[in-house]
């Protein structure tokens, strides 16, 4: 088989982790928000073992910020994303579908909030940027967004608590998941947030002093030895059994937030004014027509480019897997699919081709663990 490498260059941007991932042995890329993001550092199931029981340090930096900040920076916010900030707190995380007027998905990013005129938005892959600066001007709101230089590196997995007690103290212990706070390494300041892309707990150091992230990584890597510190990234096997949504993979502009399972983050009957509000309720009346749900396959194997078709037992489509993977943990591939009414429903069976073979599978819910 040919192998190809990436041709990097200005516009397909390097982390300031860069350097140091490749000679940790980083084994594969992939492209998020025009930016490196490493996919496999080696055996992705010898990865997954290793963050279910130990310590990682990822470089992240592709999940980029939008700055917004001014007089009318919580209207802006508020005007992307159909969950209610009305009530939010300075210091804090929130998950939020962005959608559009028609309540098409845009992205799903973490959202922090430094006060009420001072917020990032830790985007998945697509450009939000220039979405919030659409809206900004057809509103005219007295608004500056800008990305800033901030590169975030996760520390993941059950042992990230001991190691950042290490280096950190006590303190960082106490911060509450999707709390975040600021805390000194050497004499700098370092955003810290309890959150990251895995369900093995963990910290996120969203690292606006370059030289200083950089000291702080190696040092990871010093105290880390007695816990098995290893470079990784967001495990594909992991992130699917947790059921951890990946935006242009399970879910895209074309797709509403509640059929992806986002109702949670819907908030209808509150009076905030949010873009796509009345499709919304439209398509809450008149009820969705798919929805994303776990799939369970009888197969060893799986690699998921585009979407592969899910057919009855006629040869009928019922739906598309949009990420799949081979789980250790159910011996079998597992996967997250979009599948039509009425064929959503728990234990529907389902067919599935493979590398010209049939496999055998059914719907479940979602996470799977
Ligand atoms: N961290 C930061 N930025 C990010 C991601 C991240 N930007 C891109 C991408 N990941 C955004 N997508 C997600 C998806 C899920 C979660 C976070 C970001 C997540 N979900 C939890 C869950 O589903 O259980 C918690 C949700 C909640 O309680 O509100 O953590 O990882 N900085």
């Amino acid at each position: 088989m040919k192998t190809f490498s990436i041709a990097k260059s200005r516009r397909l941007r390097s982390t300031p982790y860069t350097s140091r991932i490749e000679k940790q042995g980083v084994t594969a890329y992939s492209i998020y928000n025009h930016m490196l993001l490493p996919a496999a550092f080696g055996s992705i199931e010898d990865s997954y073992n290793h963050l279910k029981k130990n310590v990682q340090v990822w470089d992240v930096a592709g999940e980029r910020q939008v700055e917004i900040i001014g007089n009318d920076a919580a209207k802006l916010v508020q005007l992307m994303t159909c969950r209610d900030l009305s009530k939010s707190r300075d210091g804090r995380c929130y998950y939020c579908p962005i959608i559009d007027d028609k309540g098409g998905l845009i992205n799903d990013p973490v959202i922090l909030r430094f006060n009420i005129n001072r917020w990032w938005i830790s985007i998945a892959d697509s450009d939000v940027i220039l979405f919030a600066k659409g809206l900004a001007i057809g509103n005219k709101f007295e608004v500056d967004i800008f990305e800033p230089d901030v590169n975030i590196m996760a520390v993941q997995g059950p042992k990230s608590f001991k190691l950042m007690e290490k280096i950190f103290g006590e303190k960082i212990t106490k911060l509450k998941f999707f709390d975040f706070d600021y805390f000194e390494f050497k004499g700098t300041k370092h955003l810290i947030a309890r959150s990251g892309w895995s369900k093995q707990g963990g910290y996120e150091v969203y690292v606006e002093n370059t030289s200083s992230g950089l000291e702080l990584y190696d040092h990871l890597f010093d105290m880390g030895k007695e816990f098995d510190v290893k470079p990784g990234c967001p495990n594909l096997i992991e992130r699917i059994e947790s059921a951890l949504l990946s935006y242009g993979n399970d879910m895209d502009n074309n797709d509403n937030p509640f059929e992806c399972g986002f109702d949670k983050y819907i908030n209808l009957d509150s009076n905030v004014v949010f873009l796509g509000k009345e499709n919304l309720k439209k398509i809450q009346s008149l009820g969705i027509k798919r929805k994303l749900m776990g799939v369970q396959i009888d197969a060893k194997s799986i690699n998921v480019s585009g979407s592969i078709d899910l057919k009855d037992e006629n040869n009928n489509k019922i739906g598309e897997l949009r990420s799949g993977c081979y789980s250790p943990y159910f011996g079998k591939v597992i996967g997250i699919a979009m599948i039509k009414k009425p064929f959503w429903e728990v234990s529907q069976t389902l067919k599935i081709d493979i590398n010209d073979q049939t496999f055998d599978g059914k719907v479940c819910d979602l996470p799977f663990i």
